[in-house]
């Protein structure tokens, strides 16, 4: 069972994402728990405040230290025992390979900052890691959290229906997926690739391969650089580049 803690001015917004489809199945099946929890209470104030002015002035609100201290306290995640990761546009750019990392931990707890700014100490003394999701400004870390949790969620074992689903699938093989069809064979005129029709299994995977690679080269040409090619694959992939 792996857990998920995530610390949140909003914990209301995780409700409904991690109540729906997949997610909710694993979690009703005991593969994994997720809990949202409020920043506010973690205030010890009389207005449960969660940000304050910046000292030396400037625009914006910060973040405050206490309330997250307080609510890490309170969940017990101390660190050894968990991996706390700070969701914040500064962090490392969220990867499959980073969501491989997290999965092999058996507590991750997500703090979503806000952009505005976190207190720097919640840096420097209460996380184990950075994580943004791309290069693009978000209101604040709630939907980065719910994409983390999505992608390391999937990696656990039996989450996914199909066991085989997660290797085969695009990243996971470094590669994109090939062009997918279902009934019926013709729709308006719009015909499915007669291959896949065929019931050539040898000739169907060659061709998905081939596909793969056509629109690996064309859409992401960075990604063949680190995939594991087989001698044909170069090959066609050099004819292909010979093309007009
Ligand atoms: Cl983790 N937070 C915010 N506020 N914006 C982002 C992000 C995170 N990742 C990309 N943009």
């Amino acid at each position: 069972m792996m857990r998920f803690d995530i610390l949140s001015i909003f914990p209301e917004m995780f409700e409904s994402f991690f109540g729906c489809s997949l997610l909710k199945k694993a979690r009703d099946r005991g593969l994994i728990r997720i809990e949202a929890h409020n920043i506010r209470d973690g205030a010890t104030d009389r207005h449960r405040m969660t940000d304050d002015y910046p000292y030396g002035g400037g625009a914006g609100m910060v973040m405050k230290v206490e309330p997250i201290a307080r609510v890490l306290e309170a969940i017990d995640a101390v660190p050894g025992e968990c991996l706390r990761v700070l969701l914040t546009p500064q962090g490392e750019t969220f990867s499959q390979a980073i969501a491989g990392e997290l999965a092999q931990s058996s507590r991750v707890v997500l703090i979503c900052g806000h952009y505005e700014g976190v207190d720097e100490r919640v840096r420097q003394n209460l996380v184990d890691r950075e994580i943004s999701i791309g290069d693009y400004v978000l209101t604040g870390g709630e939907a980065a959290a719910m994409v983390v949790v999505d992608a390391v969620a999937r990696l656990i074992p039996g989450v996914l229906g199909n066991e085989e689903s997660a290797r085969h699938e695009s990243f996971a093989k470094g590669l994109l997926e090939s062009p997918q069809y279902t009934r019926p064979e013709e729709f308006r005129g719009w015909k499915v690739p007669d291959v896949l029709l065929s019931g050539h299994h040898r000739e169907i995977e060659d061709w998905r391969r081939r596909e793969s690679l056509k629109r690996t080269l064309e859409r992401r040409p960075d990604l063949l650089a680190t995939a594991a090619l087989t001698e044909k694959d170069r090959t066609f992939l050099e004819d292909l580049k010979k093309e007009p």
